[in-house]
């Protein structure tokens, strides 16, 4: 795969909205969802630790439907919304966190 350089996450506080934009360019395969080794390639842009596991956790919490990857609708975003913020301290602007 050739190498690509991935738009940032904005700084500061985030909406739903940004952070499923943010998202949407990790979807390799434009299949309109996040598989977990996707995940973990966005885990990985952001320089986190662990990225393969907290991506597997990532994907356990979101996917709601069990089909083995988050679904970038809104409901699927929005719980990995909520893993991202209490597990990778991402800023949430809706929650008013921090
Ligand atoms: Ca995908």
């Amino acid at each position: 795969m050739a190498f690509m350089r991935y738009r940032a996450l904005p700084r500061g506080e985030l909406t739903a909205e940004e952070f499923r934009a943010w998202l949407a360019q990790f979807d390799a395969d434009s299949d309109g969802r996040i598989s977990r080794e996707e995940l973990r390639h966005a885990l990985r842009s952001l320089n986190v630790r662990f990225a393969w596991w907290k991506a597997r956790g990532g994907v356990r919490a979101a996917d709601a439907d069990r089909d083995g990857g988050v679904q970038l609708g809104e409901d699927e975003v929005a719980r990995l919304f909520a893993f991202a913020q209490s597990h990778l301290r991402v800023k949430i602007a809706q929650l008013g966190y921090y």
